[in-house]
């Protein structure tokens, strides 16, 4: 369209079903809030294996800079995509319907080999996971910086403000 400005991904959100997409719309909730683009699509380590290989080949020349990936039970999409890429991959562990109580999905993300990081949110930690990836783009942003700034600052606000309402509060 004339006029018009192409605005392109610079995170890729993904996950292993859409049964993750419930827990991984807060890391594209708070994106969108800090206005970094982003893409968000579905990729199976198990499922379909060569959209995995594709996606992560070719993310970096497609301009993504940092990729968030949520998975549950044997969770091997964030370290498959990780070990296919040179860009961060923020690892999303999810309590799914195949997953024992959670902690096969936080070990499978987290306890990844020396060389091939995944940088592991908390468990269903989505917006975490965004709020980290604004972060590592702040850094040569000032913009987005300023923005992450205020983020912090109404999140101690609200909390002095409950803190002010509590009858015990000394
Ligand atoms: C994982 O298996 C997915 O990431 C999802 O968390 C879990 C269950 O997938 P569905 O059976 O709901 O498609 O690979």
């Amino acid at each position: 369209m004339p006029g018009s400005k192409q605005i392109h991904p610079i995170v890729g959100i993904i996950m292993g079903s859409d049964s993750d997409l419930e827990t991984m719309n807060a890391a594209a909730e708070i994106l969108k809030t800090f206005e970094v683009p982003f893409e968000l699509t579905i990729v199976s380590a198990h499922r379909t294996p060569k959209r995995m290989v594709e996606y992560a080949l070719s993310a970096k020349q497609r301009g993504l800079k940092i990729i968030i990936a949520g998975a549950g039970g044997a969770a091997h999409l964030p370290g498959m995509i990780a070990s296919l890429t040179t860009l961060p991959v923020i690892g999303v562990p999810i309590k799914s319907s195949n997953s024992l109580d959670g902690w096969d999905s936080i070990l499978s993300i987290l306890q990844m080999p020396n060389g091939v990081p995944v940088a592991t949110v908390a468990l269903n930690a989505a917006k975490n996971a965004g709020i980290l990836a604004a972060e590592i783009l702040g850094i040569s942003d000032d913009k987005l910086s300023g923005k992450l700034s205020n983020f912090k600052k109404d999140m101690e606000q609200s909390v002095l403000d409950i803190a002010g309402k509590l009858k015990t509060n000394p």
